[in-house]
């Protein structure tokens, strides 16, 4: 028999359709008209994405009327997007985890029985302590995405692992963020430090910002198109910023770093690069020089399918704004496998422009320094993350999330337990479902935090709800941005049903570990007010305002003809890399084209939905009720051999055999 058997919540639960927006009817129904009442205010940073907008969640006598950007927010411009206006949705959604949830067999059939805080945690916590006498702490592994995960790798790090992964590194930005740091010695941040709002060019290379709906981004490109920006796309769709801009360059997919590599040699070929800030700054120019003289524009074209002509025009289009020209690094960086080169070839691009740290092109990020609250010092892991698939990835600066799922089932799996925080593996690592089934059949622990019944819920052994962002603190947003700024989420309502917020969950498995030193707080209030007085401000303080802006300490750029040290080993931008060739790899970003489409398929392009974060705001009420289905948008030509028309149903099956 199975250790797990996949248990579909929905049917245990009795799930409604999301369709059903009964609870906004009624609740409205009875009241005066909105706004009339007595209204009060409670700030929060919104979590329907991971972009960290801070609001004001407003209630009329006593009930969620509606939430709105905190006008205070640089990083937001005081607005938020659809799925943030769609925040209250996540809270009345009456498909919410209500209770705690363990796996029982009854009759020889898995199913989930609900349960008490007390007897979850003692099992959860029982089974940590049974994997660190055996096999080690850091063989309990944490996987997690979004900001209430902090809790939970203070946990586990007190605890003694400090092994983690997520798919928004691996799946996501990972080889963004490695190609930026081998050539600048530094990533692309998120935020990412883009200066679209001084510059007088971008590119967008795949990156389709206005369907991709982070926020601050979306208005700070909308302002650039104003001033008269010259925005030149590349996307083999007709995207929401390739309609916008001066040139749309629709590539064939999978070929883009021929074209990146046929733009560096056009700016070398016609000495449009930055010669001094080349000569200053970086290592390896003629490597450079030598290796993209073979990808002319017209060897290119047979590849991109962009026309010669049009490749020389938009760059010479870039070179003529730079350094104020920002060729942006995009976010979901995860495409066809030559992703972290591609990704290096971008930062190369950028470096030839003499973009990075320089106005309109990238700027230098500054967070607040925001002191920790003095606790014990965590005990050093014997082992890291890495040594879970050793020799692989070496570059990457967080676990990668494949490698640790390999590394989870067989007679000789590294990890014995798995703490699952907001991550819903099933759909977001693609053609993960075989290995899922074995690791689940292979675990001694399999918990999941989650505020909604997912596919990952399906494979654990006790699932703890969570309350929404909505009624709980969380740590301070502080990221590195422009303007540094601290900000507060904190509870608008008591958590319904019996939900707890993660600090509270974490605190708790702590107690239950001997592990409360790490823990002195009885509500994470305190630990907060202290963070703030650090700082001179208060909890008090930022229960009203929200956002609290601190002036920079440092400048927006590097200053113009000094010395600057880069934190790679040259010290220099390092265009060719030493670092890759000695662990094998192209020192040098090489093309490979994609492999060919089989007879009677298609290429399935996929990106973001404006009204949707991925699948997890699928059953949010509101946003359910904007937007009820994923759309398929055809080629032309092939929508008339089909003799498609707008608005038809089509199937799609896959390659793999999924359909
Ligand atoms: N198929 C496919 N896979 C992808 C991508 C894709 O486009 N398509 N994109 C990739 C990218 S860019 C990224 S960033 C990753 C994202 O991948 P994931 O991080 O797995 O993101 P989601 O699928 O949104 O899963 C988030 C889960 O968190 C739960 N959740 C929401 N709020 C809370 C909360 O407050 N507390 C807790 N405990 N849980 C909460 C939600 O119910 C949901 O199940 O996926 C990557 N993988
Ligand atoms: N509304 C909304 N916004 C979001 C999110 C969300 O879930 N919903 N998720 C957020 C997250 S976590 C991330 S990582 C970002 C991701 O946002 P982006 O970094 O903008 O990336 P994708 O969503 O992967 O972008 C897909 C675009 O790339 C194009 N494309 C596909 N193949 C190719 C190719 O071979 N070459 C080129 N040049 N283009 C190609 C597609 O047509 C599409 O327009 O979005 C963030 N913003
Ligand atoms: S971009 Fe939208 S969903 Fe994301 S945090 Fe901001 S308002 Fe919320
Ligand atoms: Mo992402």
């Amino acid at each position: 028999m199975k250790r797990r058997e996949f248990i579909k919540l929905s049917s245990l639960l009795g799930a409604s359709a999301a369709a059903s927006p009964a609870f906004m009817l009624g609740g409205c129904a009875a009241k005066p008209l909105p706004g009339t009442g007595t209204v009060s205010t409670t700030p929060t940073i919104c979590d329907m994405c991971f972009w960290k907008c801070a609001g004001n969640v407003y209630k009329e006598d006593g009930e969620l009327w509606k939430i709105t950007g905190n006008p205070d927010d640089l990083h937001s411009g005081g607005r938020l997007c659809t799925r943030g206006t769609g925040g209250p949705g996540a809270y009345l959604d009456p498909d919410r985890l209500k209770q705690p949830l363990m796996r029982v067999t009854i009759d020889g059939r898995q199913t989930f029985r609900e349960t008490s805080w007390d007897v979850a945690l003692d099992f959860i916590a029982e089974k940590m302590k049974s994997i660190a006498a055996t096999a080690g702490p850091e063989r309990m592994l944490m996987l997690n995405h979004g900001a209430g995960s902090s809790h939970f790798r203070h946990l586990l790090r007190a605890y003694g692992s400090d092994s983690r992964a997520e798919p928004a590194f691996a799946q996501c930005r990972g080889p963004r963020d490695v190609g930026f740091r081998l050539t600048f010695g530094e990533s692309a941040n998120s935020p990412e430090r883009t200066d679209m709002a001084n510059a007088e060019c971008i590119v967008l290379i795949g990156s389709h910002i206005g369907e991709n709906l982070h926020n601050g981004q979306v208005q700070t490109l909308a302002e650039a198109l104003n001033r008269g920006v010259s925005l030149i796309t590349v996307d083999p769709r007709f995207s929401v910023p390739a309609g916008k801009s001066k040139y749309w360059l629709p590539i064939k997919p999978g070929t883009d770093m021929a074209l990146l590599l046929a733009w560096m040699n056009v700016l070398i070929t016609e000495e449009l690069y930055d010669k001094d800030y080349i000569e200053r700054y970086t290592t390896g120019f003629e490597q450079l020089a030598r290796h993209v003289r073979d990808y002319t524009p017209e060897w290119v074209y047979l590849e991109t399918g962009i026309k010669p002509d049009v490749i020389r025009q938009t760059a010479r289009e870039m070179a003529k704004a730079a350094p104020a020209t920002v060729v942006h690094p995009g976010r979901h960086a995860v495409w066809y496998g030559d992703d972290t080169q591609r990704s290096r070839a971008i930062a190369m691009l950028n470096a030839l422009l003499g973009s990075w740290n320089r106005k309109g092109g990238f700027y230098i990020p500054e967070k607040v320094s925001l002191p920790n609250y003095p606790l014990p010092e965590y005990p050093k892991p014997k082992a890291k993350t890495a040594d879970a698939y050793p020799g692989k990835w070496p570059f990457a600066g967080q676990g990668v999330t494949n490698g640790v799922i390999d590394a989870s089932f067989g007679d000789d799996a590294f990890f014995k337990g798995w703490l699952v925080y907001g991550t819903n593996l099933p759909q977001t690592i693609p053609g993960v479902a075989a290995k899922l089934e074995a690791a689940a059949n292979s675990l001694e622990l399999l918990a999941v935090v989650e505020t909604m019944p997912s596919e990952m819920t399906g494979y654990a052994d006790v699932i703890l709800p969570e309350c929404t962002y909505l009624e709980r603190y969380d740590d301070l947003r502080n990221s590195g941005e422009r303007h540094p700024s601290l900000a507060l989420r904190m509870p608008a309502f008591e958590p319904k049903y019996d939900s707890k917020p993660g600090w509270w969950i974490a605190k708790q498995l702590g107690k239950r570990l001997g592990l409360d030193e790490y823990f002195p707080w009885d509500d994470y209030a305190e630990k907060l007010d202290w963070q703030l007085k650090q700082v001179g401000s208060s909890l008090e303080e930022m229960q009203k305002v929200g956002v609290k802006n601190f002036p920079r300490k440092q400048p927006l750029y590097m200053r113009e003809g000094k010395r600057t040290v880069f934190r790679t080993p040259s010290r220099k931008i390092e265009l060719y890399s030493e670092q890759l060739a000695d662990k094998g790899f192209d020192p040098m970003p090489v093309y490979t084209p994609p492999d060919p489409v089989p007879d009677g398929f298609y290429r399935l392009n996929y990106g973001r939905m404006p009204a949707h974060t991925f699948g997890k705001t699928v059953n949010n009420p509101m946003l359910f009720q904007l937007s009820p289905e994923n759309q398929v948008w055809v080629n032309p030509l092939v929508a008339s051999e089909w003799s498609l028309k707008n608005g038809d149903y089509v199937r799609l099956g896959g390659t793999n055999g999924v359909v």
